[in-house]
This record gives structure tokens, sequence and C-alpha cells, in this order.
């Protein structure tokens, strides 16, 4: 059996779904029309520099400190990082790798960047939901970009298993207005019910993309991160 075929296949399943829930499903590979547009993948994750449109890894970010937790277990820090950069998940995954383990109205992740001068911009976050189906709200989770929480509309995130999850593509209600200089997005998980009788769950988070109007975008990514991961002591 052919893996690509029977991933391509459930993902254009997901993306007939998602067109009647009103919610759209970004594959890169798909989204770019074939596997000729998959180049630009790989290198989504590494530093970048002098570009209207600035893909930040979460699992790049500094997730030193952060606090998280699974179903099952505590996960925090660098141990919320999900997956090994495999070719194999590079195709389901921007750069192989997201952050899950976000259970936890104490997690948050900061994406922090720097913008060649003043501009609006879009953002667009790739997020997904372990094991059930979760609409995430203002209520629920929260996008703070400079200072300011923006309004989100209901996200709906289709559930997955996290060995073959799947992201869904979330969009600001508007776009965002961005200063000369460091930049940050916090994503945050509010208190929620979203587990039902008060269990607070997060999504899986993949990867935030900045595309702005009228500057270049830049930022650090710490690309070391899985490494740690595995080399803890
Ligand atoms: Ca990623």
């Amino acid at each position: 059996m052919n893996i690509k075929k029977i991933i391509g296949l459930a993902l254009a399943i997901v993306m007939i779904v998602a067109s009647f829930t009103g919610c759209e499903i970004l594959n890169q590979f798909i989204g770019n029309g074939g596997n000729g547009g998959n180049g630009g993948n790989g290198g989504n994750g590494g530093n970048s520099a002098g570009k209207n449109s600035l893909t930040m890894e979460a699992e790049y970010t500094d997730l030193d400190g952060v606090a998280g937790a699974g179903i099952s277990n505590n996960n925090s820090g660098l141990s919320m990082i999900y997956g090994d950069g495999t070719d194999a998940q590079k195709e389901m995954w921007s750069n192989g790798y997201y952050v899950g383990y976000t259970h936890n109205d104490q997690t948050e992740l900061t994406f922090t960047f720097t913008a060649s001068k003043a501009s609006t911009a879009n953002i667009v976050i790739m997020l997904g939901s372990e094991l059930i189906d979760i609409t995430l709200d203002s209520e629920s989770f929260a996008v703070i970009v400079n200072g300011e929480e923006q309004l989100i509309p209901n996200w709906f995130i289709e559930k997955c298993e996290m060995d073959t999850a799947t992201f869904t593509t979330c969009r600001l209600s508007a776009p965002v207005e961005l200063v000369e200089g460091e930049n940050t997005i916090v994503l945050k998980v509010l208190s929620n019910d979203l587990g039902g009788e008060g269990v607070t769950r997060g999504p899986l988070i993949d990867c935030v993309t900045v595309t702005a109007t009228d500057a270049e975008l830049s930022w650090t990514a710490k690309e070391d991160n899985p490494y740690r991961r595995d080399n803890e002591v």
C-alpha cells in the first residue's frame, strides 16, 4: 500500500467535511497544487528574513518554561513537541513536528518576530485537536497580537490521533497591525469546558503564518528544540 495515497485520500475526505463546516483545511502540498509546491515546506521552520510572508513553527518557539498537560500525562516545555521530523511526518505537518499537550489553562505559546516597518498583516494558524472535535472561540482560546486580544471566529477543528494528526487552517476575523521592530503573537488556552465536565482542552499547534502587506518579516527559530528535547538530562 502506498502511504502517500492513503494520507492524500484521508485529507481529501477531511477537506470535503471541512467544506460543510465552513472551515478551511490547508494541507501544504494539496494547497499548493501537488507535490511540486512542497519544496517550500522544509524551509518553513528555519530562520528567515526579508519575506513578506513568514511561517513560524510552534516547535521552534521558546518552549522553556511553558506549562502543558496531556490527557493522561503532564508534558511541559520541550516535551510538548510531538514528532521526529521524518519525511512521512513532514508530509503531514509543517516541518514534521507540532506542539501538543496544551490541555492546560496555563499553556501559552509566544511567537516573536521582527517587521521591517509598521504594516497590516493577516495571520493564519494551523490547529488540530486530539481525540475530540472542538470549536475554539474567544471564550476558550486567545490570540493576542502585540498585547491585544483578537476576535476569533468559531474555529471548528476535527478530531485526530496524534500520530496522524491533521490540521485546520484558522484565520483571524480581521487583519492585525504590526509595529516596526519586535512583534509578538501569543496563543493562550483559556479555562474552558471543551473536554466536558469542566475539563480544559487545547489544540495541537503546528505553525503560524504571518503575511504582511508592506513589511519584511523575520524571526529566530529555535531549531535545536527537538534535539534538546531528545537529549535533556
Ligand atoms: Ca510544525
